[in-house]
């Protein structure tokens, strides 16, 4: 389509209640990066209400701690309170929607829950996505990758990388740090050929010691995040040291400048972009075509989403071409989802996207999970 995607901010709006329910989701079992350990997935869920009854969901991915990025749940809330849902209240159609938050500054867990929100509703109502009006090709089946945790053990390991080899997800991404086992290196190298690998190490190579990332060199792909963000100046240092080392970036980039920076600094070869890092729908697509001008190769990750935030991000995916995303199904993590029919992926390692084109809200288990509601109500 040759619109381009400005068509889809003159859609109408209106809203009569905006409510913020927070949830509780007990995982199968823990997962643990160099951030922590986690058990169960809280989450905020935005659920939007117009003038006609119609409603749109949105899922704030946002961790309960300031520990990935300086947004937590709680301070969510409380800013759609105070400030995001007193702005939005009069808007008049998508765009003003998002023009209305840009007054607030940084934030973009939060004001992406609100247009994931109000895009659905919107989706709904027209039949259509924003990314019908963007121009790039589709695939109808969204290649999916996983991000595996610090494992106990070795043998705990090789089980977990026999697993998701079985089930032919296209990439296993595995969570390092600088104390990473040199053993359990040796265990990924004998699989290298047999599947895709990659690394994140959230951070945690803050040290002045740059060699510790040597062992994972070696793999030929890129370390997601090796050091803090806004410490471009410890990878501009690393790589006089490492020159092979290549880096995609995570939490670095919140905004499309981030990105540009970086990329003016020499110091971005891939990109994760979330949906929700970088402030909702809008920004995601501004990201994905300065990457794509740029020849940045770029692929969506994950925050353990639910399956209303897994099949709205799927639906950005399958217009990036990438060899992997981080969206395996929520089942993967959760005994429950929130959608009536719980994303799946097929024997091949693909999820279709019509399947999270179609994904519909599961209102009773929503209820069931649901530990705290606050109504917004437009008067
Ligand atoms: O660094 O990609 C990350 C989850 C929470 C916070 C940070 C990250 C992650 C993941 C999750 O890796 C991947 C997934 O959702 O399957
Ligand atoms: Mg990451």
């Amino acid at each position: 389509m040759v619109q381009g995607i400005e068509s889809f901010f003159h859609l109408p709006i209106s809203l009569s209640k905006l409510e913020l329910l927070l949830i509780d989701l007990p995982q199968k079992s823990s997962f643990r990066s160099a951030i922590g350990i986690r058990k169960s997935r809280q989450a905020l869920i935005v659920r939007w209400t117009n003038k006609d009854g119609l409603q749109g969901y949105g899922e704030c991915s946002c961790r309960p701690d300031p520990f990935y990025s300086a947004e937590f749940l709680e301070g969510v809330a409380l800013v759609i309170q105070r400030f995001l849902f007193p702005l939005i209240k009069e808007a008049k159609n998508y765009g003003e929607v998002i023009n209305n938050m840009s007054k607030v500054r940084g934030w973009p867990f939060a004001k992406a829950s609100i247009e994931f929100a109000a895009h659905h509703l919107l989706s709904q109502q027209h039949g259509k996505t924003i990314y019908d009006y963007w121009d790039r090709p589709v695939l109808n089946k969204v290649p999916v990758g996983i991000s595996i945790g610090i494992q106990e053990n070795l043998a705990q390991l090789k089980l977990t990388i026999q697993k998701g080899i079985e089930a032919n997800y296209h990439r296993l991404k595995f969570k390092i740090h600088p104390q990473f086992p040199p053993d359990q290196i040796h265990t990924l190298s004998k699989y290298i050929g047999e599947a895709y690998l990659s690394f994140d190490a959230n951070g945690s190579f803050a040290s002045d010691n740059p060699k510790a990332l040597a062992p994972f060199l070696d793999f030929n792909t890129p370390i997601e995040q090796p050091f803090p963000p806004h410490r471009i100046d410890l990878y501009r240092k690393a790589i006089q040291e490492l020159p092979n080392l290549t880096v995609c970036l995570d939490e670095e980039v919140k905004s499309l400048g981030h990105l540009i920076q970086a990329h003016q600094l020499n110091s971005i070869d891939e990109l994760n972009i979330k949906p929700g890092r970088v402030g909702g729908i809008v920004n995601s697509i501004r990201i994905a075509d300065y990457c794509f001008n740029n020849g940045i190769p770029c692929w969506v990750g994950g925050m353990f989403e639910t399956g209303i935030g897994r099949s709205q991000n799927l639906q950005f995916a399958a217009r990036l071409n990438a060899p992997a995303h981080d969206l395996s199904p929520s089942s993967r993590y959760f005994e429950r989802d929130l959608l009536e029919n719980p994303l799946q992926m097929d024997a091949e390692g693909y999820i279709l996207l019509k399947d999270a084109q179609n994904a519909t809200v599961n209102t009773n288990t929503l209820d069931e999970v649901t530990t705290q509601k606050i109504e917004l109500i437009n008067s």
